[in-house]
Formats: C-alpha cells, structure tokens, sequence
C-alpha cells in the first residue's frame, strides 16, 4: 500500500512522519524520492497533472487535499478512481472563525467605518441588533452547518440553502431551485458555501442577487466563479446592495488593476478563509484509508456524477 503525497514538502514532513508513527503499513512517498509508480494505490494532491495520473497505472483514490475538488480536471481522471475530499477539524475551524468575522463586520457597519477613518470623519451608525439581522448560508454541508452553528449564540435568525434541505434545529431551511427565491429574500447577509459545480457556477448573479432585501452584503467563501463580478459591482452602485466580502475571485491571485481592490464597499481576502492542517489532514487521510480497505464508506467520497 503506497501513497504518493505530491502538495508542499514542509507540510509533507509533517504528513510523513505522522504517516510512520501511525500507519507504518502504509508507505508514504512524494516525488523528491525514487518511487515505483505501480506501487501507488493513493494519490494526496491538489491539482495533479495528466500526465502524473497516467503515470499510475494502479492509482485507486485520489485525494484532494482541500475541501473542494474543483480544481481537478476529471476528463483525464479514468472512471473507476475514487475522488476524496478533504475533511479535517482544521478546515472547519478556520471557515468558522472567518465567516464569523465577516458576518460580524458586516453587521457591525465595518465597510462604513473603514470609509469613515479614511476621512477622519466620527460618524457612529444607529446599532441594528443581531435578531433583526437574518443571515443565510448557501450550501448546508461540512462547512455551511459548521458555520450556521457557531453563528447561533449571537442571535441572529438563521436560514440556510441546499439542493436537499435537509433539518438543522434552530435553522430555517430551503431545499433545491424552487425553493431560492424565498431564501434569497430573508438573507440580510448571505454566505455563500457551495461547492463549485456546472450547476453552481454564476448563482450569484443579478437574478440571484437582486432578490436579497435591499441592503444586503455578500460574503463568498465558496469559489471565484460563482460570483458573476459585473452583476455584484452594478447592483453595489446601484445601493441595492451594500457591501461583500470576498475571500475567493476569478482569477486567483486577483490582478491588481481589478475593480474589486479599489471598490469602497468590498472587502477582500486572498483564499485565507481555512486551510488544511497538516496534522488533521493526515490523520483524516489514514482513517479514510483504513475505511476503504475495511471495505466501508469513505468520508468524503464525491459523487463524481454530481461534481460534489
Ligand atoms: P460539502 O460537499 O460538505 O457541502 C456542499 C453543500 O452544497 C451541500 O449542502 C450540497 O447540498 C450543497 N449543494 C451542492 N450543489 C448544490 C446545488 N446545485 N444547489 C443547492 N445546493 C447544492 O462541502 P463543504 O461544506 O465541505 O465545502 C463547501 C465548499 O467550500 C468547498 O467545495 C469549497 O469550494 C469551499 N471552501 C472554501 C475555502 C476557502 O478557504 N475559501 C476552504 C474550504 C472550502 P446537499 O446537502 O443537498 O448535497
Ligand atoms: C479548500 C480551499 O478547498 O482551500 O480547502 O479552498
């Protein structure tokens, strides 16, 4: 049994050695070693070539190293590899402290106060209290539910979104495309936390967007392509909506001349949201092992049909 960790070696040391101290069957290898390319069953990587996946001519799973499996290009993927995606208690943290600050600022009028010290201006703004703020979250997986939790002990009242629904206590939820438009019109603040898929792509658009109350803001978490840019920078000049957060942009790195950065009422982050942890991951990685040769689920495992 051999996996192939292909990401950054100084985290891959970290994988290496919790890899021997804790599953020593499992041979761990990266590709500053010589390696046996038919020895490799697992794949840990973020964006893996055509040319490596050809290369492994038993390859059996491939692991993504992040939460999403977007970035793999699944054409040159054949169709019995499993595809695994990242689920780690430091990915979660880290989505959960960062939409809580979003939220926070937003509700707080941090956009408004940052123009204000711009200007030396003192300019205290009337507080809306939390149980009058309603916070959405698009996508109710790993992340969204994680998120909509830790929101709880504010007050704020809280809905969420996703194709099933699903049932979160203390949590109104919306199930599939019928059902958007009426999420979308309780959303005072609307989190966006789906994975990036062709039904996905653009669902923050004018049409979705127009529908949020007036005075809404944005905060994607989610991917860059979800977001149709020019449709946010119109309907922020139009006072529709009043401000966003974005953590992901199309393209990443966002170029410097980009409207975003000089925007007075967007706020930008470069993919910091969350990131894997090592440890966590490793850990994760070994258990999903184990469960894949006990012959049970994986967690994780992506529908490769569904893109998700
Ligand atoms: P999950 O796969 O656990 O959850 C995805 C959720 O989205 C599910 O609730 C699913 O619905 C819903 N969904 C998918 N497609 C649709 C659709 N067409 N219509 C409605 N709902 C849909 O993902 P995670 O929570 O683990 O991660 C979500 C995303 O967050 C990642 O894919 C990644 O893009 C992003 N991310 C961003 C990071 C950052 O640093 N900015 C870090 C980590 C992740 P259902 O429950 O019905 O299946
Ligand atoms: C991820 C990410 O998918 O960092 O983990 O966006």
């Amino acid at each position: 049994m051999t996996l192939l960790y292909t990401s950054d070696p100084e985290r891959g040391r970290i994988w290496r050695g919790i890899f021997a101290a804790e599953a020593p069957d499992i041979a761990f290898v990266d590709p500053a070693q010589p390696y046996d390319p038919a020895a490799i069953r697992y794949l840990a990587a973020w964006a893996p070539s055509a040319e490596l996946i050809a290369s492994l001519p038993n390859l059996e799973i491939l692991f993504s190293i992040g939460a999403g499996i977007d970035q793999f290009d699944m054409m040159v993927l054949p169709p019995h590899i499993r595809v695994v995606r990242m689920i780690e208690p430091g990915i979660t943290a880290g989505m959960v402290e960062y939409a809580t600050m979003a939220v926070l600022a937003l509700h707080r009028n941090l956009i408004d106060y940052r123009e204000a010290q711009k200007e030396a201006r003192w300019a205290p703004i009337k507080l809306k209290p939390a149980g009058e703020r309603r916070i959405g979250v698009m996508g109710l997986g790993n992340l969204g539910q994680a998120v909509l939790q830790a929101l709880k002990p504010f007050g704020f009242p809280l809905s969420g979104w996703s194709r099933s629904g699903g049932a979160i206590e203390g949590v109104d939820c919306h199930a599939g495309a019928d059902a958007l438009p009426a999420f979308l019109g309780r959303c005072d603040i609307l989190i966006c936390l789906l994975p990036l898929t062709e039904e996905t792509r653009g669902i923050l658009c004018r049409d979705s967007l127009s529908k949020l109350p007036q005075g809404a803001a944005l905060i994607n978490v989610g991917r860059g392509p979800h977001l149709e840019e020019h449709d946010l920078l119109s309907l922020l000049d139009e006072a529709h909506l009043s401000g966003a957060v974005l953590d992901v942009t199309d393209p990443e790195p966002l170029p410097a001349d980009h409207p975003f950065w000089a925007h007075p009422r967007i706020m930008i982050t470069p993919h910091i949201a969350s990131m894997t942890r090592p440890d966590g991951a490793a850990r994760a990685l070994i258990a999903n092992i184990r469960r894949f040769s006990a012959g049970q689920p994986m967690d994780g495992e992506v529908a490769r049909d569904r893109g998700y």
